[in-house]
Order: structure tokens, then C-alpha cells, then sequence
């Protein structure tokens, strides 16, 4: 991941939380050259079959940036074992990345691990979230989440977090609530600036979503201004 951010020059994740088939293979098409990461909410496609997936993986290969199905596994870890692999999505056989909130404790890492560390999968743990009123951003929960991904550090690719948390371990931080243009939504979304996050607050990747495709926005230039500005605030931190 880290070459990958490397080569090309870009911390910048584009959540795609479109609804059609066809706006996520457009979107993923339109704005590929510049991220490197795609995060998906494949639950949310209402036309979805396997030929997307087909496709969604040409584009990653076109444009070589990796999949990030935000799924946010809660069950225990035999029922999260079922969702992760199999079902209609069969989400382990094609994202690279996916995410679980620990509230279920350790079993749900040990059932995720199960399926998606032999296809080379990595796990990211919901240390906290955006929303200024999220029962995750709990001094304690949070820390629980370090104490876990470092004791299962052969899974656990990173944290979902508004800042790094730790430098035990070679963890990716990405963080949501990014915008460069509004400070938050109607349903409790904040948003931070890519300066906030990666110069001040050393996470590695934004996670970008309306500020990329929200109404009246082009989503080309909109990727091209969020790589910009999440490259030179990921330089600024190392100078
Ligand atoms: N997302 C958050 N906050 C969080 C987590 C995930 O916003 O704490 I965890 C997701 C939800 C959405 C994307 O898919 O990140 C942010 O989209 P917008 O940039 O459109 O707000």
C-alpha cells in the first residue's frame, strides 16, 4: 500500500457511496488515476451481480489502487466468518480491505482472520469514528482497539481513526470526515482538513466522499484538488 501511495503520489481513499452499478464503475473510472484506495458500500448497489466486481477489479488493475469494503463487521466470529466470505457479496474474494468495530470482542478478529488471512486480506479496526457524538471515541474503547490490532498485528492492517494512535507497529491510519469546503452535514458528519489530518494528526490516508462527488461537483477535478492537498500536507509533515 505504502509503494503504491509512493508511486503515485496520492493518500487520497474515495468513498463511493453511489447506488448504482453503473455510478460506481463510472466513478471509480473518472477518479482512479488519482487515489489509492476505493472505498465501496457494496450493500448499497442496488443493481449489484458479479460482473461488477469483474470490472471494479480491471479499473483497480487500470489504475492500480487497491478496495476498501467498508463493511463494518459487529457479529460474533462465527456469523462474521459467513458475511466476510460467502453470502452475495463474497466480500473476502475481491477487497483488498475491510473494517470491524470490536465491540463483539476478540472473536470477531479471530473469525474475520479465519477467512481473510489466507487470501492476504488485511484488517482495519474502528477506533473511532467521525461524528463528535460516536460512542467509539472512548478514551478506553480506543485504546482496547490499539491492544488488539497489535496482539493480532499479522491481520490487522490499521485503524479507522482521526489521528494516529500508535508507533508500535507499521499500522495505516486512514481517517473520514474530510472536506475542503464545508465542516459537516446534517446528521452529525464533521469535517477536518487534509492539513488537520495528515500534518497534525500524522494519519496516513483521507478518506473522501460528497467532497468528490456531491451535487454540481466534478468529480476529476474534485480528486485532482484532494490529491493535491492531502500530498502536500503528508510532505509538509515529513519537512
Ligand atoms: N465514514 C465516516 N465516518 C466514520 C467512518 C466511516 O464518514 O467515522 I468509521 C464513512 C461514511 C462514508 C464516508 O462512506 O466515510 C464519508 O463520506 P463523506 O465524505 O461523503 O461524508
Amino acid at each position: 500500500m505504502l509503494l503504491l501511495m509512493e508511486a503515485k503520489q496520492s493518500n487520497l481513499s474515495v468513498a463511493a457511496d453511489v447506488t448504482t452499478k453503473k455510478e460506481l464503475l463510472d466513478l471509480a473510472d473518472q477518479v482512479g488515476p488519482y487515489i489509492c484506495l476505493l472505498k465501496t458500500h457494496i450493500d448499497i448497489i442496488v443493481d449489484f451481480d458479479q460482473d461488477l466486481i469483474v470490472q471494479l477489479q480491471a479499473l483497480a488493475k487500470k489504475h492500480q489502487f487497491m478496495i476498501f469494503e467498508d463493511r463494518k463487521f459487529a457479529d460474533i466470529g462465527n456469523t462474521v466468518k459467513m458475511q466476510y466470505g460467502a453470502g452475495v457479496h463474497r466480500i473476502a474474494h475481491w477487497s483488498h480491505f475491510t473494517n470491524c468495530h470490536i465491540v463483539p470482542g476478540e472473536g470477531i478478529i479471530q473469525g474475520l482472520k479465519q477467512v481473510g488471512q489466507p487470501l492476504g486480506r488485511g484488517l482495519l479496526l474502528l477506533a473511532e469514528m467521525s461524528p463528535a457524538d460516536s460512542l467509539a471515541n472512548n478514551p478506553t474503547y480506543t485504546a482496547k482497539n490499539v491492544d488488539l490490532a497489535l496482539k493480532h498485528s499479522d491481520f490487522v492492517a490499521g485503524f479507522i481513526a482521526s489521528r494516529r494512535l500508535t508507533d508500535d507497529h507499521d499500522f495505516l491510519t486512514m481517517t473520514p470526515g474530510v472536506g475542503l469546503d464545508v465542516t459537516g452535514d446534517s446528521m452529525g458528519q464533521r469535517y477536518r482538513s487534509p492539513k488537520q489530518i495528515l500534518t497534525e494528526n500524522y494519519s496516513d490516508i483521507i478518506i473522501v466522499g460528497r467532497g468528490i462527488y456531491g451535487t454540481g461537483k466534478d468529480p476529476v477535478h474534485e480528486a485532482q484538488r484532494y490529491q493535491r492537498a492531502g500530498w502536500e500536507a503528508y510532505l509538509a509533515r515529513l519537512s
